[in-house]
């Protein structure tokens, strides 16, 4: 079995202890950080996702394998971070009011960083309210909405017209992401744009702040 499979097992068990040990496995033996997460860890939680829409795992088994998968990244982080060292502009980040979900956001925010922008992390379940005060804040040129939920992803909407009201929509960048999120969905709330992953994240926050 290949260490990245055995990455991909290890999350969908939620094996967190030994998740550690077998990710700095896979450094050692030169795999790129990125091919740890996208073909080991995600593998995993994704493998997660469709059993727990298939009600043959539950929210516990999820947990555990977020905490896993949690574990994993920790590992890599260091290697993610390398090379982020100039800060170019700010981004302001975080889960929608109503979603605890934040593997994703925090990938988002993990590869900002290393691509030199600075990341001001809201976390999760965050109100337009806040949103738009860390904007005003930070004096933020990119605003990133992570949303996991097709219940939550409304709130995205409603955060936009938050930045609307307070008159600052046209000084700020707005980028939307999370597993429901699409270019349409985008396009439809008036968002400037959409990302997949946190790699083209990193990309067009990097082209926004330039
Ligand atoms: C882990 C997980 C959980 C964990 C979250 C732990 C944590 N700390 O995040 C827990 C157990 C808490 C959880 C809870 C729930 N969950 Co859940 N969960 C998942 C699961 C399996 C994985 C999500 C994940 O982390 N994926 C890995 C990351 C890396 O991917 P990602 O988040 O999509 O992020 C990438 C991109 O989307 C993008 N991105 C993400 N954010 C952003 C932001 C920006 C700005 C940009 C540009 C890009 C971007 O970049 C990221 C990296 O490449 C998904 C299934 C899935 N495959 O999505 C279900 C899923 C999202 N959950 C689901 C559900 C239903 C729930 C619950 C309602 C379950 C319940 N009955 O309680 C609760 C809701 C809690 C709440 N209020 O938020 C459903 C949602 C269905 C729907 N139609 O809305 C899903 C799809 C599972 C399913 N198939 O049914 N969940």
């Amino acid at each position: 079995m290949s260490i990245l499979q055995e990455l991909s097992d290890l999350v969908i068990a939620g094996n967190f202890m030994k998740i550690t040990e077998k990710t700095q496995e896979a450094v050692d033996q030169g795999l790129s950080a990125q091919d740890i997460l996208d073909n080991g860890l995600m593998c995993g939680i994704n493998i997660i996702g469709e059993r727990f829409a298939k009600n043959e795992v539950f929210v516990p088994n999820v947990l555990m394998a977020a905490k896993a998968m949690n574990a994993g990244v920790d590992v890599i982080k260091p290697l993610m971070l390398e090379g982020g060292i100039t800060t170019k502009g700010t981004a302001v980040l975080g889960t929608v009011k109503g979603d605890l979900h934040d593997i994703g956001k925090n990938l988002v925010a993990l590869m900002m960083s290393s691509a030199g922008i600075k990341v001001v992390d809201l976390g999760t379940d965050v109100s337009s309210e806040k949103f738009v005060a860390a904007v005003k804040e930070h004096n933020a040129d990119v605003i990133g909405l992570s949303a996991l939920l097709t219940t939550t992803m409304y709130e995205q909407k409603n955060v936009i017209a938050a930045l609307a009201e307070a008159g600052i929509r046209d000084s700020v960048k707005v980028m939307v992401g999370g597993a429901p999120i699409n270019q349409a969905w985008a396009d439809k709330i008036g968002a400037d744009c959409f990302a997949a992953d946190a790699a083209e994240a990193a990309r067009l926050a990097k082209d926004f702040v330039a």
